[in-house]
Parts: C-alpha cells; structure tokens; sequence
C-alpha cells in the first residue's frame, strides 16, 4: 500500500522579520557533554539558517541538566527565546525521575514568568546509544527541533 507520507528531512526554515537583530540564548548542559556538544551544533545550525547571526547566539555552558533553568532566567533580560539543552541517561541515575520532572517544571517555569519561548531540548533516554540517536543519528537531532521550536515561537508572538 503507497503512502502519501514521504521520509524526508524536516525542513527547520521560517521567515522571520529581520533575524539579524534578534539574540537567542542557548543554554547547554555539560553532563554527557559528547550528546549535548552535538545537540548543541544542532540548534546553532538551524539558528544561522535562519538567519540569526552568529554574535547574537548568546552561549551558556551549566554543569548538568537540573541547572538548565536558573541558566536560562539569567538570559532572559538579554534574549528573545532561549533554547535549553541536557541529557539525562536513566541507567545511570538514580535520582533520574526527580532531574528530568524538576527540569521540564523548570524550564516552561522560566518562560512563562518572563513571557519568552524557552524550548526544552533535554534528551531523557534509557541508555547513551539512544541519546546518541537523537543527537545526529537516526532519530534526528533533538537541538535542531528545538531551536526551530523557539524561532516558531518568536513568531508567534509577533503574530
Ligand atoms: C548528578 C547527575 C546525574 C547523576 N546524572 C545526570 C545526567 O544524566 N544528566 C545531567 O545533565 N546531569 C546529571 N547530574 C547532574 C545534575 O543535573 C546537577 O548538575 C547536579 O545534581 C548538581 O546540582
């Protein structure tokens, strides 16, 4: 049976008006640093396409995932929308349930409080070989999705 969904790459383009002057924060956890370093290039190569120029990508590195909110609220004075990104491994953690629930809470906390896009890139999987899946492989890249998540949302707010 044909179908009418093709498998093609996404296509991450949006027409935003003048992305040469709006800065995004990314703000990039350092615990698996070989998942978030690609999830990372991810979103920065979406952020270009669109036309965001490379100074005004306001990089923060924190050490691990659980500090991805208070990262992200102290970019929130110099930014437009903010993308976070983490990888928890849940074989690994014990306390895995309590980082991944106090990091999703925190991050839609941060921008609901400030009224900026803040996109959830935090890969929360059973093992490294799924994060490596999702961080350039055969699921995609998560930080690509999630920062055209955030470029969406600046442009919905404009609309
Ligand atoms: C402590 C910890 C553990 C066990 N695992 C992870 C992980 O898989 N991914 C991640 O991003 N961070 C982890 N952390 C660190 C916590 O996020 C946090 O940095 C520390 O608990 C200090 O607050």
């Amino acid at each position: 049976m044909s179908s009418s969904i093709k498998n093609t790459s996404p296509n991450y383009k949006i027409g935003l008006l003048f992305p040469d002057s709006i800065r995004i924060g990314v703000v990039v956890a350092e615990w698996h640093p070989e998942i978030t370093e690609a999830l990372y290039l991810g979103a920065e190569k979406v952020l270009l396409e669109n036309g965001i120029r490379k100074e005004n990508i306001l990089r923060k590195n924190v050490p691990g995932s659980f500090e991805l909110p208070l990262g992200a609220q102290q970019l929130t004075d110099k930014t437009k929308a903010i993308v976070c990104l983490g990888c928890v491994i849940k074989g690994e953690t014990d306390h895995y349930q309590f980082i991944c629930d106090a990091v999703a809470n925190g991050i839609m906390n941060v921008g609901l409080k400030s009224n900026i896009p803040v996109s959830f890139g935090v890969l929360t999987t059973d093992t490294i070989e799924q994060a490596k899946e999702r961080a350039g492989a055969k699921h995609g890249n998560k930080g690509e999705e999630t920062a055209f998540a955030a470029l969406k949302m600046i442009e919905k707010k404009n609309s």
